[in-house]
């Protein structure tokens, strides 16, 4: 890896901020990366097992040493055994994220956290004739019920199309609760239980959907339900957000739950003349990562960055508090944070970090506590030292808020003008474009140059995560850039007053971008693997993305991996992920780090499956 900035990331603020970085001798995630080099190479391949203590066991790829662990266990069984953990994984970080939602849903029809209402009731009524239930208490109870459902089905796999719906129960992957499902991954790859590559990677697409259609679908259903379904809204992106004359309070992490009070407090009247007796002109929120996806889609929240943005965002020097609560949080903030008068406080039971001031959150007191963590960032504003400030002047504007009912509203009423323009080769087809930076990849660049690709051939593209913060940040989502889209796309955009890139959350509502496939697959009688839609995640690196790519994929829709998953160990599994699953699950994998050839692979598979639609 090079020095050069432009190398590490094509995102201008984080190249101003890499440039400081290097000048103050600050540590980055790239720094680190560098460091780790050359990074292992029997963990690349997914080759080394120690899921017991007779090892560390790890295969010798040449094929000139050890080809089995103490136990016997072939390149293969590791390889699948790894990735099935690494599905666990994703599918517990989105699952207890649609927990804790779940359960502060609860307490609210209980009665007991007063700092939270209903604010979608009719979003509520629909979820209660889905479960067949007539009372908020009911539909509670069943929601927290289907985390743990030893048998039987969970509610919102019934949304897919009845074909789909069928081969999941032919295949044994119409799956249980997600605890269950989860539970059993851990069991299956303990030493001597499942040693049958595909029976491992068939539980691994069960526990997949369970998170996908599961507990990440219920995080964001409930959220709708309590913070209000999203509309199309403005706001900006990028380190320009960030104001030197007012307090700067950067909420980082993923759930709502209380950012989403720091919202509310950070606008009360008192905590402003605080902030303004203290010298500040007022109190500018922002975010990072899923949390500033959450409060953009309902609030219009300016976003500061995207994952890898987060260190450099710290380093402006300007940001009084940085509060997190769950995932993507790098344990270097505390650290970094020790070298700034930035407070960097932690939320969650489940999150602590090191060098963090930690103000517990609980959703009976949300409210005072978000008061609390205002007032604290409010009062550390006088530390603050001017002379250390640099922040980029760089922000451009974006449009998000594309829940499915805002997007069958601007259609006006229904998903058949979408129909239609797919019909008549206006929109060649969807692509859906998500998850993280990675540092191997330069910082956004596989984002764009992929979502650039697709808007140019006429793919309308749905996007959540860091990708949608990619794109944000440089012009995607504005109207405007239907100018960069071909001439079908650019003329149902114009005529929308809609980007060409639709933002539609965190990684949570990649549920969203689910039900809109499911809702179109009903609409047109066919299976999701018949749509001309494909997925993407150009820069992905964490388990969550794995649980994500493989219900995706177990959904029907081929998905591209922009950076090369730690499988190529075996054989077996990497045929059966990128050419296998497509006659057992109708999609498979494809990996393509080029994000050009990476989109061009995405669109052949689009005017593919155009054509056994005999859509011209
Ligand atoms: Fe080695 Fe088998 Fe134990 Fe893994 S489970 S560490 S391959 S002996
Ligand atoms: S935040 S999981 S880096 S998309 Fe949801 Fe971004 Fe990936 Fe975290």
């Amino acid at each position: 890896m090079t020095n050069d900035v432009r190398s590490k990331s094509m995102d201008p603020a984080c190249q101003e901020m890499l440039r400081a970085c290097e000048k103050s001798g600050l540590e980055t995630a790239w720094d680190r990366l560098e460091k780790q080099q050359p990074q292992c190479g029997f963990g690349e391949l997914g080759i080394c097992c120690r899921n017991c203590n007779m090892g560390p066991c790890r295969i010798d790829p040449f094929g000139e040493g050890a080809s089995r662990g103490v136990c016997g266990a072939t390149a293969d069984i590791i390889v699948a055994r790894n990735l099935l953990r690494s599905i666990a994984a994703g599918a517990a970080a989105h699952s207890d994220h649609g927990r804790d939602v779940a359960h502060a849903f609860q307490l609210i029809v209980e009665g007991k956290a007063p700092s939270y209402c209903i604010k979608d009731p009719e979003k509520l009524d629909r979820l209660m004739k889905e479960y067949g239930l007539d009372s908020p208490a009911l539909l509670a109870a069943a929601i927290m019920n289907e985390f743990g459902k030893q048998d039987g089905p969970i509610q919102f796999t019934r949304r897919v199309p009845p074909q789909r719906l069928e081969l999941w129960k032919k295949l044994g992957i119409d799956p249980r609760g997600v605890d269950r499902e989860i539970v059993e991954c851990m069991h299956r790859t303990h030493i001597g239980v499942d040693n049958d590559y595909v029976n491992l990677i068939l539980h691994g697409l069960r526990t997949s959907i369970s998170d996908g259609w599961g507990g990440s679908m219920i995080a964001t259903e409930l959220q709708d339900v309590i913070f209000g379904t999203p509309k199309p809204l403005f706001s900006e992106a990028n380190m320009g957000v960030i104001k030197p004359d007012q307090v700067n309070l950067i909420v980082h992490g993923h759930e709502p739950l209380l950012s989403e009070m720091i919202v509310a407090a950070a606008s009360d009247p008192d905590m402003i003349e605080l902030a303004r007796n203290e010298g500040a002109k007022g109190i500018n929120l922002a975010g990072i990562c899923c949390t500033a996806n959450e409060l953009l889609m309902r609030q219009g929240v300016p976003m500061a960055g995207n994952f890898l943005s987060q260190e450099l965002i710290m380093a402006t020097g300007a940001v009084e508090a940085m509060v997190v609560d769950v995932q993507c949080i790098m344990p270097a903030l505390g650290p970094l944070a020790s070298c700034f008068h930035t407070k960097f406080i932690s939320t969650s039971p489940k999150a602590k970090f090191p060098g963090a001031t930690h103000m517990e959150f609980h959703e009976d007191t949300a409210g005072e506590t978000a008061k609390e963590i205002v007032r604290t960032a409010i009062k550390n504003f006088r530390n603050r030292d001017p002379s250390r400030v640099q922040i980029p002047d760089i922000k451009t504007r974006c449009m998000a808020g594309f829940s499915v009912e805002a997007i069958v509203s601007a259609l006006g009423g229904s998903l058949d003008p979408l129909i239609e323009a797919i019909k008549s080769g206006s929109i060649r087809g969807i692509g859906a474009v998500v998850g993280c930076n990675n540092p191997k990849i330069t910082q956004d660049f596989g984002h764009i140059g992929m979502v650039r690709e697709l808007i140019k051939n006429n793919v309308l593209v749905l996007t959540t995560g860091c990708n949608a913060q990619a794109c944000a940040k440089a012009g995607l989502l504005q109207p405007e850039a239907a100018e960069k889209a071909g001439d079908g796309l650019k003329g149902v955009c114009q005529a929308l007053g809609v980007p060409p890139v639709l933002h539609m959350g965190s990684c949570v509502d990649i549920s969203r971008i689910l039900v809109a496939a499911a809702a179109l697959a009903n609409a047109l009688g066919v299976d999701i693997s018949d749509l001309p839609a494909a997925g993407a995640a150009p820069e992905w690196m964490s388990e969550k993305a794995v649980s994500i790519g493989a219900y995706v994929v177990s959904s029907g829709v081929f998905t591209v991996l922009g950076t090369v998953p730690p499988v190529m160990g075996s054989k077996a599994v990497a045929e059966l992920l990128t050419s296998g699953a497509k006659d057992v699950v109708g999609a498979c994998f494809a990996v393509e780090p080029d994000p050009v050839k990476a989109a061009s692979l995405m669109i052949e598979h689009i005017d593919s499956q155009r054509r056994k639609l005999g859509l011209a």
